[in-house]
């Protein structure tokens, strides 16, 4: 008894903290076409994010130049549900590397509103460019 109650208090706090959020990747959605759905997300510091492959083509990666310092970027394959666990805080930038270039893009605040970057890499093709620019602005609001 006095195990499984040690058990019990021991797994709550993981259930109670520890989010999942799904991100579906599109087509086309009413906010254009090659979309993640949602295409910015809030989440706390230890949460996670599964890409769902709702359509078909698409894939989830960090975006070099727009993950914190000291967080591990990560590449799925085509069609490939992967799941992301945040632990560092800050912003994330993600990128479908097929349709990057169309402006596939998305953006995670892990835990509490970092500094927002008033620029972004000049390397970033132009329509993910205007596309983050437009989420950052709705994230400062
Ligand atoms: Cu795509």
């Amino acid at each position: 008894m006095r195990i499984l109650l040690a058990l019990f208090l021991f797994l709550i706090p993981n259930f109670a903290s520890a989010e999942l959020h799904e991100v579906e990747m599109l087509n086309r959605n009413e906010t254009g076409s090659m979309v993640y759905s949602p295409n910015f997300l809030r989440i706390s510091s230890g949460d996670s994010v599964r890409f769902l492959a709702t359509r078909p083509g698409h894939n989830a990666a960090s975006i070099d130049c727009m993950i914190p310092d000291g967080a591990t970027p990560f590449k799925g394959k085509i069609n490939e549900e992967i799941e992301i666990t945040f632990s560092i805080p800050g912003l994330y930038g993600i990128k479908c590397t097929p349709h990057f270039a169309m402006g596939m893009v998305m953006l995670i605040q892990v835990g509490p509103t970092p500094a927002l970057p008033h620029n972004l890499p000049a390397e970033l093709p132009s329509r993910a460019r205007d596309r983050l620019l437009a989420y950052i602005a709705e994230l400062s609001e």
